[in-house]
Order: structure tokens, then C-alpha cells, then sequence
């Protein structure tokens, strides 16, 4: 394809950037047909930040400490993502809560992945939550962003099991070790147009069907 007719995204990160790294080795590698317009950070001191400019990917800073309330990060944000006219706006770990005017202006075109299979454990520290639950699968959810935080439509979900020993962090790492598969494919059915929304779900062009069930524990 043309890069004139490649679609362009913005990906948005807090901090180490995994889930971007994933999406520029999905590029890198040929699964992904996509331009990475840039890469914007909150924070100055993300690691993800290095990992794009050594792949010389333009990153910006947006530092929301330098402003005086969350409307007037959002408006500074809003018009810096503008300046690379992306197609989609991708959240991978980006840890600001986004204000409705923001979600309205990148309606349809801003995605986010959570670690956790929503609408369970919406928020923060959803491992601990998970683990305090005592769930027996846990996991991750792509969706796109609406006002209601983590509430929009569901694009794709991995499930995991949750084991007897787990912790937070064994937990964490089989999550994200799944975040890492699917927010590819879920970026790259985008871009390809295989995605629509309908009465606010998400509906396919394409079979994506599985027949077999995850059980988890499985007992003997
Ligand atoms: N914004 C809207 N409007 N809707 C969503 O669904 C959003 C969003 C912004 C970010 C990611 C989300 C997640 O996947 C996300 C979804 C940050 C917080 C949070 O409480 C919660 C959920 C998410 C991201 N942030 C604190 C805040 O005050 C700051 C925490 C920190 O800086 O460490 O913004 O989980
Ligand atoms: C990921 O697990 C992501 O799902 C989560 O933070 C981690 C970021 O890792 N996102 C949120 O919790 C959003 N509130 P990464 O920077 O290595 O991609």
C-alpha cells in the first residue's frame, strides 16, 4: 500500500510503553499496515519515550503538571495529537482520565486497553482487585473510549487463569503477556475497517470465532 493511503495512528503512554513496543514490532514486522505518527507522554520521564525515538518515531511531552486544571491539559493535548492528523488515537498505559470534550472530539477513533476483563474491575490496581475477588480468570479488554470511564464498546478480550500462588505482579505479567497479542490485532482491524460500531457494540466484518471455552480451574 501506498504510504499516502497507509492510515496514521497517535499512540499515548505514562510510562514504560510495552503495548506501544508491541504495536511498532506489529509495524516493524510487517502484521501491522500502519504509520506511527508519534508518540505523546504525559510524563517526561516515560521509558516508553527512548524506546520510540530510537525507532525514530517524533514523541512529544505534554506534561500535565505544567497546567492549571484537567480541561486545559486535555486542550493542549487535543491540539498536538491534531497536528499529526491520526486516524486512530491509541491508549497503551496512559494513566490521565480524559475529559468528555476531549472523547467527543476523537469520538469513533480513540481505543484503550485495560487490564481487566471489563466491565469487571474498571479503575486502577484491577490485579489486587482481581486477587482480592478470588476470580478464576482475569484478563484484558480493547475498547473504545466514551465518557464513562472504561465503559465503551468492547473490541477484543484475552482471558487468563488466576492461580492459587498468583500475585500481583506473577498476575500482572500474564495479563500484559496477552495485552501484547491482542492490542495488535485489535489496531490493525481497525485500520483495516474491519471494525463497526452498532447500538453501541462492536460488530465484525469477518468471522473471529472460537469454539472452544476457557475453563479455568480444570480439576482432574
Ligand atoms: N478517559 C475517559 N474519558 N474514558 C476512558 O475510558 C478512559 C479515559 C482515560 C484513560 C485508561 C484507563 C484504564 O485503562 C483510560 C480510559 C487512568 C485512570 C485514573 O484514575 C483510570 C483509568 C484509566 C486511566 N487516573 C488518575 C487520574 O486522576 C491518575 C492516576 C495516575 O496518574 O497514576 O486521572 O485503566
Ligand atoms: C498495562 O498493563 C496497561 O493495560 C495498563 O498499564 C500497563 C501499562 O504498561 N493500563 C492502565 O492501567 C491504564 N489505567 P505499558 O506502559 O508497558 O504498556
Amino acid at each position: 500500500m501506498k504510504s499516502s493511503e497507509m492510515k496514521r495512528i497517535v499512540i499515548l503512554i505514562s510510562g514504560r510503553g510495552s503495548n506501544m513496543q508491541s504495536l511498532l514490532e506489529g509495524v516493524a514486522s510487517g502484521v501491522l499496515n500502519v504509520g506511527v505518527a508519534a508518540v505523546i507522554s504525559n510524563r517526561p520521564q516515560a521509558g516508553g519515550l527512548a524506546i520510540a525515538t530510537a525507532q525514530g518515531i517524533p514523541t512529544r511531552v505534554i506534561d500535565h503538571q505544567q497546567f492549571v486544571s484537567r480541561e486545559a491539559f486535555d486542550t493542549a493535548l487535543a491540539a498536538v495529537i491534531d497536528e499529526f492528523s491520526p486516524d486512530l488515537v491509541v491508549l497503551a498505559g496512559f494513566m490521565r482520565i480524559l475529559s468528555d470534550d476531549f472523547v467527543r472530539h476523537f469520538d469513533g477513533r480513540l481505543i484503550n486497553i485495560h487490564p481487566s476483563l471489563l466491565p469487571s474491575f474498571p479503575g486502577l490496581h484491577t490485579h489486587r482487585r482481581a486477587l482480592e475477588e478470588g476470580v478464576k480468570v482475569h484478563g484484558c479488554t480493547v475498547h473504545f473510549v466514551t465518557p464513562t470511564l472504561d465503559h465503551g464498546p468492547i473490541i477484543v478480550q484475552a482471558v487468563v487463569p488466576v492461580f492459587d500462588e498468583d500475585d500481583e505482579d506473577r498476575l500482572a505479567a500474564r495479563v500484559l503477556a496477552q495485552e501484547h497479542q491482542i492490542y495488535p490485532l485489535a489496531v490493525g482491524w481497525f485500520v483495516n475497517n474491519q471494525l463497526r460500531i452498532v447500538d453501541g457494540r462492536v460488530v465484525f466484518d469477518g468471522a473471529h470465532r472460537f469454539s472452544e471455552a476457557l475453563i479455568s480451574p480444570q480439576g482432574r
